[in-house]
């Protein structure tokens, strides 16, 4: 008998018994397993996520409240072990021995950690210049608008953001410095539990524009799924106040079964506040303003979004570190750096750190 067959003939079964829902789900199930495993083969051979074993994941994710991922995860690290890092001091200050297990835990137990060091004045300072001088793409696009131009704060935006394109913010030597330093490399590499994979940048203009929170502009509840397993750091360039776009988070709705089951059935979909104030007490919502250069680890599986700035924009530079490159779009970027800088010797030395790159030093 075929496979069609012997599926059509279960679901008979399941009709007349009136357990139809289990059948679908446990089939649903198995479709997605075998499609991530057969995702996972290629991977390993080409380097590359077949998109359909990726969709799968997440569809997996959301049926087991997170389990699948912890499963994926525990793979991961046993095929690729923590790398061998200098002592984890650096812009988030001294991380090193018990303090790396407390920001850990607390990463592990409320889904962030806020640093109390901060990036320092005149690097919050050149990243400005450079967001205000850069040619930004325009988010969401929009019919009858330029996709690009620059952003001035001084001047009404025509868009909620305006995206740094990633691959000159790559260029930047302040960006490099962060993407190569001890403390981030070892808060990264002790919270993933393997050698972390630096996999996404990014630096954007909130503005004021608009009435109402777009989605689009990350302004509603939602959670990220790019990866197996990884923690962003959000830098605030520039102040944030109540109303100048705070970045809001679920406390604990990163860990697995801390997001409810009828919000996962509406996958990767993006809600409203009221809707989630139905499953969290209000104590979890946590709204995290701070003076400029304030840093902040977060491990995004968990309900975020970016408050919509109600009275002045806000630019936020992002740096998201994975466990492996499995998963969501993966393209190689070009990563041009100094020869004997710090990112460049960290790269000849934990080559997997820096994967996603194609680095040129020169
Ligand atoms: O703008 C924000 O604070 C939210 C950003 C966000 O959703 C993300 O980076 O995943």
């Amino acid at each position: 008998m075929s496979t069609a067959a012997v599926k059509e003939k279960l679901r008979r079964t399941a009709r007349s018994l009136g357990i139809t829902p289990a059948i679908n789900s446990a089939l649903g199930f198995s479709r997605e397993v075998s499609s991530v495993l057969r995702g996972a083969l290629a991977y390993n051979l080409t380097g590359n996520t077949p998109p359909e074993s990726y969709q799968n994941m997440v569809k997996l994710y959301c049926r087991t409240r997170g389990y699948s991922n912890d499963v994926l995860h525990a793979l991961i690290t046993i095929a690729n072990r923590p790398c061998p890092l200098p002592e984890p001091i650096g812009i988030l200050g001294d991380c090193s021995g018990a303090e790396l297990g407390r920001i850990v835990t607390e990463i592990e137990q409320r889904g962030y950690y806020v640093f109390p060091q901060r990036l320092p004045a005149e690097s919050c300072a050149r990243l400005e210049d450079f967001a205000t001088k850069a040619l930004c793409r325009l988010r969401p696009r929009r019919p009858g608008l330029p996709e690009s131009m620059p952003f001035n704060p001084k001047q009404l935006a025509i868009a909620e953001i305006y995206d740094v394109p990633p691959e000159s913010l790559l260029q930047h030597l302040d960006v490099q410095e962060i993407a190569s330093d001890p403390s981030v490399l070892g808060v990264a590499q002790a919270y993933l539990g393997t050698t972390p994979i630096f996999d996404n940048l990014s630096m954007w203009w909130s503005t004021t524009y608009g009435r109402e929170a777009n989605d689009d502009a990350a302004q509603r509840y939602h959670f990220d799924m790019d990866k197996v397993k990884w923690l962003k750091f959000f830098v605030y360039v520039k102040d944030v106040t109540p109303t100048t776009g705070p970045h809001c988070f679920i406390a604990g709705s990163h860990r697995t079964g801390g997001q409810p089951r009828e919000l996962l059935n509406r996958g990767y979909a993006r809600i409203a506040d009221d809707e989630m104030a139905k499953y969290y007490s209000k104590s979890s919502f946590i709204e995290m303003i701070g003076p400029a250069g304030t840093i902040i680890a977060e491990d995004t599986r968990g309900f975020h979004k970016g408050k919509r700035p109600e009275t002045d924009c806000r630019l936020v530079l992002e740096l998201e570190f994975s466990d492996s490159l499995f998963g969501g779009d993966a393209q190689p970027l070009p990563l041009k750096v100094a020869r004997g800088s710090r990112l460049d010797i960290t790269a000849k030395k934990h080559n997997r750190i820096y994967s996603r790159f194609k680095i040129e030093s020169e």
